[in-house]
């Protein structure tokens, strides 16, 4: 029987694509606790025509249910980018979706994180159809609130090299993207040497950047220092100008 090779789906491509046109790209973040589905809709609009490549969903605390499916349907409704789930658990998982980063949390110290929640959840994006895309997660200081329900081993900012070993554990896992996150909302992001010797180390696996990032020369510098992929969250949800803020960081990472 001829069995066909892996391939990789439809959003994961368009990551891809975006990434290989303009040099890096932009993801907006919405945490469904956050605001009602109609702001998020909204939100998502304004940063779809500001050039975003595609919208994540989730967050630590509350982003499941009704909650969940009600942001993801309203956004879905309202812009044609692909909508990626962003769970934290089992439970941040809905059928409106297209796409779910399939996360495993590196640098965790619990079992539920690295893999109990996605034995749990595999069979229901499975039904739900979902497209899952395989995502090694690292945590570094400070961390927040994702750092703490995610029982993480925080990754210390000046151990660039401590990063770079997890992130080539999550390449030779089988991984195809790498998340650096600093925690929403952190004070700084992710220094920028440490995103260097984590791309130094994966080669071409797609490097994904977020946690802190509150401007667009921000962005830019973690763009030159080897991220494909920049997410924004609370920038988005604190702006009055969601359009203007994710053109700023658009045009600055694009080439
Ligand atoms: C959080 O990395 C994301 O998971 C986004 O962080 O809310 O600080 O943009 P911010």
């Amino acid at each position: 029987m001829l069995r066909k090779r892996v391939e990789i789906g439809p959003v994961e491509s368009e990551l891809w694509d975006a990434v290989e046109s303009h040099g890096a790209a932009h993801l907006t973040l919405v945490d469904p606790a956050s605001q009602e589905p109609e702001r998020a809709a909204q939100m998502a609009r304004s940063a779809a025509d500001a050039g975003t490549t595609a919208v994540m969903v989730g967050g630590s605390v509350g982003a499941t249910g009704s909650t969940l499916d009600m942001t993801v349907r309203a956004i879905k409704e309202s812009v044609e980018l692909p909508v990626i789930l962003f769970p934290s658990s089992a439970a941040g998982l809905c059928d409106s979706a297209d796409a779910v980063f399939f996360m495993s949390l590196l640098n965790s110290r619990s079992t539920g994180y690295l893999i109990e929640n996605q034995a749990l959840g595999a069979p229901v994006v499975s039904r739900y159809r979902l497209e899952a895309i395989p995502m090694g997660y690292i945590v570094v200081e400070p961390g927040g609130t994702v750092g703490w329900v995610g029982d993480a081993k925080l990754v210390p900012r000046r151990k660039p090299e401590i990063a770079a070993a997890y992130a080539l554990a999550g390449r030779y896992l089988g991984m195809r993207l790498i998340y650096l996150e600093a925690g929403s909302g952190a004070e700084s992001p992710v220094p920028a040497g440490m995103v260097s010797a984590v791309r130094d180390a994966i080669g071409d696996t797609l490097l994904v950047v977020g946690g802190g990032i509150r401007d667009a020369e921000t962005a830019r510098k973690l763009v030159a220092a080897g991220a494909d992929l920049i997410v924004t969250g609370t920038g988005i949800e604190q702006s009055g100008d969601v359009f203007g803020f994710v053109r700023n960081i658009v045009t600055a990472i694009h080439v």
